[in-house]
């Protein structure tokens, strides 16, 4: 029995979270039609000392407000019940999560910011054309980089970044991982039984739109991979570029194919200070050309460097994978080592946090390390994919 006619759970589907359903006493109805993996903004009008929110009869929050997220479609009774001497209140209602009318993407549907660090990528990966703005920029990592576009985009030196997101909630479906991203990582063959070639690996944050307005404005939380708890990565890292200084003395590294050693100055909050220098290889600017600021800084953790030169005189780096949980980090042939449980996510202390899904993905270069005439490590992705949607299915021709 539905109450509710098709072209509603289609205003329901536009507004992802469900903020504006019309209000009686309590400000619950009685009965809701959502789509699965969209959140209900449950949000009751009455206050009391305490509150119990109950889905199917399990205790699920002891929050004054809930926000409602079924995986799967159903009906599922909710329970309120607001424990107080004077007004008790105790209000049980149906929600009837239902197929969505038109299917999720598997892939990224919207990118929210790139923001990368400068590197030797940046302004070609995506490109920057003369009159470019952040927007047109961001406009142009969304379309590399949503559906099955598969075209890389940079993130630069340590902290650049990119957030994006799905059609819909990435559901946290326990003991299973939720979302994997693909690289361009590649094994290197002189030493096959060390995992390790070019892999630079980035660090994914995830966060849960709380508030639910779309906007990424809420809590994030890291996904602690192998290194996080190691004594070599450091947390609560920042680093800032500085634009090239026009009056800087070019300096040439004829060796290491360098003709701008001094090019783009960095200084970290332990005070150590280093550069990004320009390679012969790559001739546009290095430092985002949309950003008007002469300098920009990043926040995160900083893994150890990874890179070994193994020839022993600058000309074969080698860039060893970390065993698990970090974006460019293994070549895309190994699925499970690009995949990840947003159940690996911690809180600013490193204490795990039980989150039901995430609308946010965040990925940063996570190593701040310059290996000769390959240039500085940067983290690079192409797509990501919930691992929790059906592929879509090929239509016959
Ligand atoms: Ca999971
Ligand atoms: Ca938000
Ligand atoms: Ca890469």
């Amino acid at each position: 029995m539905r109450k509710f006619s098709a072209i509603s759970i289609s205003i329901l589907l536009l507004t992802g979270c469900n903020a504006d359903i019309p209000m009686v006493n309590l400000g619950i109805d009685d009965v809701y039609y959502i789509p699965r993996m969209q959140k209900l903004d449950l949000r009751p009008a009455l206050t009391g000392n305490k509150y119990e929110w109950y889905v199917n009869g399990m205790l699920v929050s002891n929050s004054k407000d809930y926000i409602f997220l079924a995986p799967e479609e159903g009906t599922y009774n909710v329970e309120l019940k607001i424990l107080d001497s004077v007004t008790p209140y105790d209000f049980s209602f149906d929600i009837h999560v239902l197929h969505e009318e038109i299917e999720y993407s598997p892939y990224i549907s919207k990118v929210y910011e790139y923001c990368p660090a400068p590197g030797q990528f940046i302004n070609e990966m995506p490109r920057y054309e003369e009159g470019d703005t952040y927007e047109s920029i961001l406009q142009k990592a969304e379309e590399s980089i949503s559906g099955t576009n598969d075209i890389m985009i940079s993130l630069g030196g340590y902290g650049g970044y990119v957030t994006f997101g799905f059609d819909h909630t990435v559901i946290n479906i326990p003991g299973e991982k939720d979302f994997r991203i693909w690289g361009n990582c590649f094994y290197e063959l002189l030493q096959p039984e060390k995992k390790g070639g070019s892999a630079e690996p980035g660090i994914v944050m995830v966060s849960y739109d709380t508030n639910c307005n779309g906007v990424p404005d809420d809590e994030w939380y890291e996904l602690a991979g192998s290194e996080y708890y190691s004594p070599l990565t450091k947390h609560d890292y920042s680093l800032t570029y500085f634009r090239p200084d026009p009056n800087r003395q070019i300096v040439e590294d004829e060796d290491n194919s360098l003709n701008d050693v001094y090019y783009i100055r960095w200084v970290d909050n332990n005070e150590i200070e280093g550069y990004i220098a320009k390679n012969i290889f790559h001739n546009q600017e290095y430092f985002p050309k949309w950003v008007d600021a002469n300098d920009i800084t990043f926040h995160g953790s900083l893994l150890a460097p990874n890179a070994d030169d193994i020839s022993g005189y600058g000309t074969y780096y080698v860039l060893y994978s970390y065993p698990w949980g970090y974006v460019d980090n293994h070549p895309n042939e190994y699925p499970d080592l690009n995949s990840f449980d947003i159940s690996w996510a911690v809180d600013a202390n490193g204490n795990p946090v039980n989150l039901p899904g995430v609308d946010f993905i965040r990925v940063y270069t996570g190593v701040n390390q310059y290996c000769g005439w390959l240039g500085e490590t940067s983290t690079e992705l192409s797509r990501a994919q919930d691992l929790h949607i059906s592929l879509p299915s090929i239509p016959n021709p």
